[in-house]
């Protein structure tokens, strides 16, 4: 039987499937190149890899945009591959998260070309359609977050449709209890194939208000993820998603999970404004969702203070739901250049980030490349695939700059990537962090992230414990973890100078419990000194 609380804890691996192994030399990665290089990812000391989408698609929006949710689309293999992707990753011991795209299909799904194709066909109601206002204008003011009216006109049916994302991804209509059905039916064959998780892409927003009711303005000085070039982010979305009818469609889900057994789900929360409290109702009960994921600590800040604020205001909000962080994804600008200036030594961030990160209360989410300390590439305008990325361009660039092919062998073509012409550039600047060459370097990234799991694997304070702040200035992070048996004290110095903390009178028997990296720490009577972008974890049990 399969461990029902493996997710609790875990490390995930995200693998973006197109960028990261050719074995057919079309330029795109598939689904043999992960097979093919799965003890690459069983070798970084991970729980789980995660695959962004591989279904059926058009490519509209890198594939969450899908036209069959039960078939592997030809760029990235077959149905067959991706049994043999599932066998290799258990062989390792890994656990298989796939990718569910199911608030949008893409408008080549049968059911939306059937949908649009009058107004009392079998699945007229299968999407969200609505009339014009009397002037013929949209239903309402809901944006998409990729630009422009979340509304598209369509002339057969002489009705707008509702899409939060491309107008090629039109959103399905959760109230409607055929649509629920035919979805879980999808997550089925996926369960009977053995998958053992799901995230859940854009879980907030399946349901929308019924009413269509206007969203209003976003207060003044409210935080948001959308870039400042995208209107997006002045609304405030109260009604266009995060409706109370999701919750139940999550409970039915879970039943279906449960049917099965060991199987866990992640939900992708991304609603700046009120993300923690949808957290908290999705994974609260024990019923519905056993994790979210959100974007607090993808932001472009990071400071003792943001960390502490973030993780504080979700153990104060989510009381019995879990949490799984991240610092980069497939969506967001590499964290080692989002958070350093140019010239910056982005490695030297790379090792702190993951002593930070593999200290963290919750499941961690690393995405493939940061292992490496990828940074941001830099996409010229005619090299672009991002529809995002092309709308905003250049006050947004979109997110290509993280997707490009993984580095393998600094000395190959493409390297290692692809024989043929790979659909995003290898960039240059990413040879010298190479798979090959930071392997032989034991100073590298690389080594670093392998040895900073391997240590977390070893405590078990770190992986299911508790959390709790105490009290440390400016750039210091101080915090104590908890878990039967064992206590450990994890302090971080985020400033690009030494810095010293000190050591309540009640921790100074604390002695270092070899965070790798943090062998330059000292600990003194009265304090902890700390070189600068270093992490420290002391024993106090
Ligand atoms: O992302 C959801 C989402 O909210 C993002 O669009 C985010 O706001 C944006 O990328 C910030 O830069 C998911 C997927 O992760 C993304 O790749 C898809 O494009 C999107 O859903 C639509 O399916």
């Amino acid at each position: 039987a399969r461990d029902a609380n493996w997710w609790r804890g875990c490390v995930i691996y995200q693998v973006y499937p197109r960028s990261f192994q050719d074995t057919t030399g079309d330029g795109s990665g598939d689904l043999k190149g992960v097979t093919k290089r799965m003890a690459y990812i069983a070798s970084l000391g991970v729980d789980a890899i995660w695959l962004s989408p591989f279904f059926k698609s058009p490519m509209a929006d890198m594939g969450y945009d899908v036209s069959d949710y039960c078939a592997v689309d030809p760029m990235f293999g077959t149905l067959g591959d991706f049994d043999e992707l599932v066998a290799e990753a258990h062989r390792y011991g890994l656990k298989v998260i796939i990718d569910q795209v199911l608030s949008h299909s893409s408008d080549r799904h049968p059911w939306f070309i059937e949908s649009r194709s009058s107004r009392d066909n079998p699945k007229a109601d299968w999407y969200v359609w609505a009339d014009p206002k009397p002037d013929g204008t949209a239903p309402n003011n809901w944006l998409s977050i990729f630009g422009g009216p979340a509304w598209e006109w369509d002339s057969t049916r002489r009705q707008y449709y509702l899409h939060n994302f491309l107008a090629s991804q039109p959103d399905l209509n959760f109230h409607n209890a055929e649509v629920q059905a035919a979805l879980l039916d999808t997550v089925r064959f996926w369960l009977e194939r053995g998958v053992d998780g799901f995230r859940l892409d854009t879980v907030n927003f399946y349901v929308h208000d019924r009413l269509l009711r206007d969203n209003p303005p976003m207060p003044p000085g409210a935080a948001n993820d959308i870039p400042d070039t995208n209107p997006y982010g002045y609304q405030n979305h109260l009604y266009d998603k995060t409706q109370p009818e999701n919750l139940e469609f999550l409970k039915r889900f879970r039943s279906l999970l449960n049917e099965y057994g060991g199987r866990a789900a992640v939900g992708e929360v991304g609603d700046g404004t009120r993300s923690l409290q949808t957290v908290a109702a999705y994974t609260g009960g024990g019923d519905k969702l056993q994790m979210c994921y959100t974007f607090d600590l993808l932001s472009p800040e990071f400071s003792a203070a943001h960390v502490k604020k973030s993780v504080l205001a979700f153990e104060n909000a989510v009381k019995d739901g879990w949490v799984c962080w991240a610092f980069s994804n497939h969506d967001v600008v590499r964290h080692v250049s989002r958070w350093t200036k140019p010239g910056e030594d982005t490695d030297a961030v790379a090792k702190f980030a993951i002593a930070l990160l593999a200290c963290l209360r919750g499941s961690i989410c690393l995405y493939q490349g940061e292992e490496l300390g990828l940074t941001e590439a830099e996409i010229a305008f005619e090299d672009l695939r991002d529809p995002y990325g092309i709308r905003f361009w250049p006050g947004f660039k979109g997110r290509d700059g993280c997707r490009t092919p993984m580095v393998w062998e600094a000395g190959a073509k493409n390297a290692g990537f692809t024989t043929g012409k790979p659909w995003l550039p290898v960039p240059m600047e990413h040879l010298s962090h190479a798979v090959d060459v930071e392997e032989a370097d034991p100073t590298s990234v690389l080594w670093r992230y392998r040895a900073v799991l391997e240590f977390r694997r070893q405590h078990p304070a770190l992986i299911g414990g508790s959390i709790e702040f105490l009290d440390a200035e400016g750039d210091l992070l101080a915090f104590l973890r908890r878990a039967d048996g064992e206590t450990l004290l994890c302090v971080f110095n985020f400033a690009d100078e030494p810095a010293c903390w000190p050591l309540p009178s009640d921790l100074r028997r604390v002695r270092s419990a070899g965070l790798p990296g943090s062998e330059a720490v000292e600990i003194g009577a009265n304090s902890v000194s700390l070189p600068p972008l270093t992490a420290f974890v002391g024993r106090l049990t």
